[in-house]
């Protein structure tokens, strides 16, 4: 038995019409436009990692919650359970060797059913594995030892077989290869090591596959990181080849970056691929997307929206959508159902903005307006808007209520037990 279907979404949007009702009547009412919007939100999804569907843990520990997925299956359950509510995560991305699918057929199966598809899958050589040969404490494609960046290579070719199996069309790198202490590693033979693995794992891209590249500015390592930013990424994605672009995790900026006018200039150059989101106060603090910095979020899918649109890009399919975080204190699967709508939010905000008067207040240098044209459309309520999306796509008006209505954590805790502890972080 299904712990949410049909039946229980229909059940809690009859409750909730009324008031949704005027909701977004009044708001067609002040605000024409949202109508021309709805479809673009509707086909608008968001991958959930598959390494978030369990309680993560810090340095510090780690404090499992009840009913966490113990296996592949599971987790595609748990995205498919989303899904069911918000018809707005329809992807799983998967991180090797964290689940493999062991008969990727009957994975494949199950997620159709369930109409969730397999985005980017992710390589794994910042941790050792039992029985690995090589040891990726002093890195993997960067590695000073030419037989350790052969085995992190090949990792990461066996990652593009498995997604190959089950239909993802992107492989993911993140590295945390870098160095903790000045003197311990040569950069510039660091950068060349990383190039030239990349170009290896490159070559093993299926000819519709493309490769994200993933950076970060700091941690594990705390001196240097060699895929450290947008400039070190975008080089080595020019240097790759057309099937190589940039990926963008909101966590992994120095503090006050301009993470929005990093997105407008690699969608400029036509090198971004994949995004991760999460949002964070320190650093990459992997907490709810925009639950520190909505208008930040805001900012971003103003950009993303501007440039797709200049580049003819379709919003929903050209880049790699997907949530990034981990959940320490909150149940994951409201915490990834909170992520997804703050997107929508956001993204629905960049929609409304009124583009040709920017542009003209940008022209004459009118700064204020400039200002008021964009806080209008953040300060405009389309929550209404975003749930009259969900409604006609057939998922729950307020997924988070219709969670919390239908006991879902306890039916998945009955199911699964108390003790289980999700593979990840
Ligand atoms: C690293 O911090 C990262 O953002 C990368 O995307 C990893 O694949 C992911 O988190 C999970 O560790
Ligand atoms: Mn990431």
């Amino acid at each position: 038995m299904n712990v949410i279907d049909k039946k229980h979404i229909d059940k809690h949007n009859d409750m909730h019409h009324e008031v949704h009702a005027r909701r977004w009547n009044n708001l067609k009412l002040d605000r024409p436009k949202v109508e021309s919007i709805v479809d673009k939100l509707a086909a608008f999804q968001v991958a959930i990692p598959s390494w978030a569907l369990g309680t993560g843990g810090t340095r510090f520990g780690r404090f499992s919650g009840p009913g966490e997925p113990g296996t592949l299956d599971e987790k595609v359950s748990d995205v498919g359970l989303l899904h069911a509510l918000n018809k707005s995560s329809g992807a799983i991305s998967l991180h090797i060797p964290w689940d493999i699918p062991d008969d990727p057929l009957r994975i494949k199966k199950l997620a159709e059913s369930l109409d969730i598809k397999f985005d980017a899958v992710n390589s794994n050589t910042f941790q050792d594995q039992p029985g690995q040969k090589h040891s990726y404490k002093f890195g993997s494609l960067q590695h000073v030892d030419q037989k350790v960046r052969d085995q992190a290579i090949a990792h990461n070719k066996e990652v593009i077989d498995y997604g190959a199996e089950l239909g993802s069309k992107s492989l993911t790198v993140w590295l945390a290869d870098g160095s903790s202490f000045p003197g311990q590693l040569n950069f510039r033979d660091a950068f060349e090591n990383t190039l030239d693995s990349l170009k290896q794992v490159y070559n093993h891209l299926p000819s519709d596959w493309r490769v994200f590249v993933e950076y970060k500015c700091f941690e594990p390592n705390f001196y240097s990181t060699t895929i450290a930013d947008w400039g070190q990424s975008l080089m080595l994605a020019n240097k790759l080849g057309k099937k190589a672009f940039t990926l963008v995790d909101l966590g992994h900026h120095l503090p006050n970056a301009n993470i929005e006018q990093i997105v407008a200039l690699l969608l400029m150059e036509q090198k971004l691929g994949g995004f991760h989101f999460n949002d964070s106060k320190y650093a990459d603090d992997d907490l709810t997307t925009g639950s520190i910095k909505p208008y930040q979020l805001f900012l971003i899918f103003n950009e993303l929206v501007d440039g797709m649109d200049r580049n003819g890009m379709d919003h929903a399919t050209s880049l790699g959508w997907m949530i990034d975080a981990a959940h320490n204190l909150k149940d994951p699967l409201v915490d990834l159902l909170q992520s997804v709508e703050a997107i929508m939010i956001a993204y629905a905000q960049a929609l409304m903005v009124d583009r040709e008067a920017l542009k003209v207040a940008q022209k004459n240098n009118d700064v204020s307006l400039a200002q008021e044209i964009l806080q209008d459309a953040y300060r405009t309520d389309l929550r209404p808007l975003v749930a009259e999306s969900r409604l006609r796509s057939g998922a729950a008006l307020n997924p988070v209520e219709c969670y919390v209505e239908n006991n879902i954590r306890q039916k998945l805790a009955d199911k699964r037990g108390v003790d289980v502890v999700a593979t990840g972080l």
